[in-house]
């Protein structure tokens, strides 16, 4: 952090010719379980991690905001707040502008900020690098102008930009978890009344996060067609979302539903349960039980969603055989590649990660990184 720190006050003093004032940190988040639940209204269970994205700012006189981006070899974006605020070629910039748009659309009262950007979260790999991009900038507004913004709202205007300005329409849970969440916890959140409640991780468990490396593809439209699949499936129910469906209620009536749409519809409604099922049996340490539920919602994701491939299969199938069922593991994040996460004994640590380095390159061809990483608070101003 504090070489992330120092990068981005020098690359801010290079460029404005003054020391900025106010430093905003948020993190990136894994997900230990519960994916494609937010926008269901479900249950979802991430922590924050150690990795973030940082600004370094000033507030200005004018209404100009200027921004640089330490991750985009120094590119620059700057617009005024008081001309209609448009999406650029700049994929980074938008997610400023967005967020300063909303602020500007929900009659936020503020000047201009002279603004320098870094972060070091992997980006594409499914640990939200954009909804902390998001949130640190919505941060960073409320630190400058003193607003009056709950942390709710931080992640609710980060979750607006996305959706209308960026145009990818996801659920609340990253944002939320980037916004408030409480150092060496996961949340379980209520996407329907979005009430984070902290739950411990285990004593004596490391998270470790491995990054297939296998590019991404597809997410947008993959993604939106989930989103279709389950508001049909909401729709056969005759309620609001799958959040209102039990598992009575759908084995009662899944018969009668489109063969793919019931598997979408089935991953949903079970992958709540397993989340409540997994925040009891981590404040029970039954290490065991969360194991047989990260493995059930991978096959899940994997069987039902279909948002698994093959790499991601196979890096998970190592690290369960090397795991046993002393931890768990299953894909983290929106699919179709990115970042596996696993719950393991400190003392297998090392081994687990021997055992990926050298069976997973040979299996795919690809080489993975490991974060072995820490629960982290969510978003605030830094102070000295
Ligand atoms: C992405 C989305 F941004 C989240 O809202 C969530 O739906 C997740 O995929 C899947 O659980 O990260």
């Amino acid at each position: 952090m504090s070489l992330l720190l120092e990068k981005t006050q020098n690359a801010f003093a290079k460029a404005f010719a003054v020391a900025p004032q106010y430093t905003v940190r948020a993190p990136g988040r894994v997900n230990l379980i519960g994916e494609h639940t937010d926008y269901n209204d479900g249950f979802v269970l991430p922590c924050a991690i150690n990795f973030h994205s940082l600004v370094c700012a000033n507030p200005r006189q004018d209404r100009i905001v200027r921004v640089i981006a330490l991750n985009y070899e120094l590119e620059q974006d700057e617009f005024s707040l008081d001309a209609p605020i448009e999406p650029v070629q700049k994929q980074w910039a938008n997610y400023v502008r967005g967020v300063v748009k909303v602020l500007v659309d929900r009659g936020y009262e503020f000047n201009g900020a002279d603004i320098a950007v870094c972060g070091n979260i992997p980006q594409g790999t499914g640990l939200s690098s954009s909804a902390s991009l998001e949130v640190v900038i919505g941060q960073t507004f409320k630190a400058l102008y003193n607003l009056d913004i709950s942390q709710q709202d931080v992640a609710l205007i980060g979750q607006e930009a996305e959706n209308k300005f960026v145009g990818c329409n996801c659920g609340i849970m990253d944002q939320l978890i980037s916004a408030k969440a409480e150092q060496g916890h996961a949340s379980l959140i209520d996407c329907k009344t979005l009430e984070l409640s902290s739950v411990s991780i285990p004593e004596g468990l490391s998270i470790v996060i491995v990054n297939s490396n296998k590019q991404r593809g597809l997410v947008d439209s993959e993604y939106n067609t989930r989103r279709q699949q389950c508001e049909a499936a909401s729709a056969y129910f005759g309620v609001k979302s799958l959040r209102e469906v039990d598992l009575a209620t759908l084995e009662a009536g899944i018969d009668g539903l489109e063969p793919v749409i019931a598997k979408r519809a089935r991953h949903v409604v079970t992958e709540n349960q397993r989340v409540l099922e997994a925040v009891e049996a981590m404040n029970n340490g039954n290490i065991h039980k969360l194991q047989a539920l990260m493995a059930a919602s991978h096959a899940s994701m994997r069987d039902d969603f279909e948002i698994t491939v093959f790499e991601i299969d196979t890096l998970v199938d190592i690290i369960k055989e090397a795991v046993g069922t002393q931890g768990g593991v299953r894909m983290t994040g929106g699919g179709f590649g990115g970042c596996v996460v696993s719950l393991i004994p400190d003392e297998l640590v090392a081994t687990v990660v021997k055992t990926i380095k050298d069976k997973y390159p040979a299996a795919t061809g690809l080489t993975p990184d490991v974060f072995v990483c820490s629960a982290e608070a969510g978003a605030g101003e830094l102070k000295e």
